[in-house]
C-alpha cells in the first residue's frame, strides 16, 4: 500500500466530514466533490442502435457489391432479398431460409484493403458464426464469434481487425442460429476499409 492510499483509508476512517474539511484528495489527486461532477453519465444503448463508429474517414466498401447467399425466404414481410444487405438502407433486411447453417459471401471484384466489419443483425441472429478472407487458394478465418446464448433481439457486431485483411472476397459463415425454427437475417452489412484507388 503506498502513502496516498494509505492516506484515502485514513480519510475515509475520519468520515466524510473531516475529508472534506481537511481537503483529503482520493488516489487521483481529486477531492470527493470534484470527482463527482467529473463521473461521465452511462447512457445504455437501446437494442438494435449502430454504435459510434470508432473507424472515421473509411468506406463501406460492401455498398453495392455483389453479394451471393446460400438461400433466401420471402414469405413474411420485411423479408428480402440479398441485395438488401448492401443496400445501405438500415430498414431493409435479407433473410434466409429457416434453417442453419447459412453463408453470405461479399464479392468486391478486386483486392481491398478491410479495417472492420459492422453487421446488423435482425432479431434472428446467429450466436454462431465465422469470417473468412479470400486468398488465392482457399478461405482464411479471420474472426470467429461464438455465445452460448444471445437474446433473440435486434444487435449490431462490431468487428475490428488487428491487422489490415487484404482480399477480393469476404465469407460470412453463419453457423448456429438464436432460435432453432428461424433462419438468420441482416439489415445490413458494412466492411470499412481505406477508399480503394481507382
Ligand atoms: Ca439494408
Amino acid at each position: 500500500m503506498n502513502v496516498r492510499t494509505l492516506a484515502g483509508w485514513l480519510c475515509l476512517l475520519a468520515g466524510c466530514t473531516v475529508w472534506m474539511l481537511s481537503g483529503c484528495t482520493d488516489e487521483s489527486g481529486s477531492k470527493p466533490e470534484e470527482k463527482a461532477a467529473m463521473v461521465p453519465v452511462a447512457l445504455p444503448l437501446e437494442s438494435g442502435t449502430p454504435p459510434v463508429l470508432l473507424t472515421d474517414g473509411l468506406t463501406n466498401l460492401a455498398l453495392r457489391a455483389t453479394v451471393v447467399v446460400s438461400s433466401t425466404a420471402t414469405n413474411y414481410p420485411g423479408e428480402g432479398p440479398a441485395q438488401n444487405l448492401v443496400d445501405g438502407d438500415l430498414t431493409s433486411r435479407w433473410s434466409s431460409l429457416y434453417q442453419a447453417p447459412q453463408n453470405i459471401m461479399v464479392d468486391f471484384g478486386k483486392p481491398v484493403t478491410v479495417r472492420a466489419v459492422r453487421l446488423h443483425w435482425e432479431a434472428a441472429s446467429a450466436t454462431s458464426y465465422a469470417i473468412a478472407a479470400a486468398t488465392e487458394t482457399t478461405w482464411k478465418p479471420v474472426h470467429s464469434y461464438f455465445k452460448s446464448e444471445d437474446k433473440p433481439q435486434p444487435r449490431v457486431d462490431t468487428v475490428s481487425f488487428r491487422e489490415d485483411v487484404v482480399t477480393s472476397r469476404l465469407k460470412f459463415e453463419l453457423q448456429r442460429n438464436v432460435n432453432p425454427e428461424w433462419g438468420f437475417s441482416l439489415y445490413e452489412i458494412e466492411i470499412l476499409g481505406p477508399t480503394p484507388v481507382p
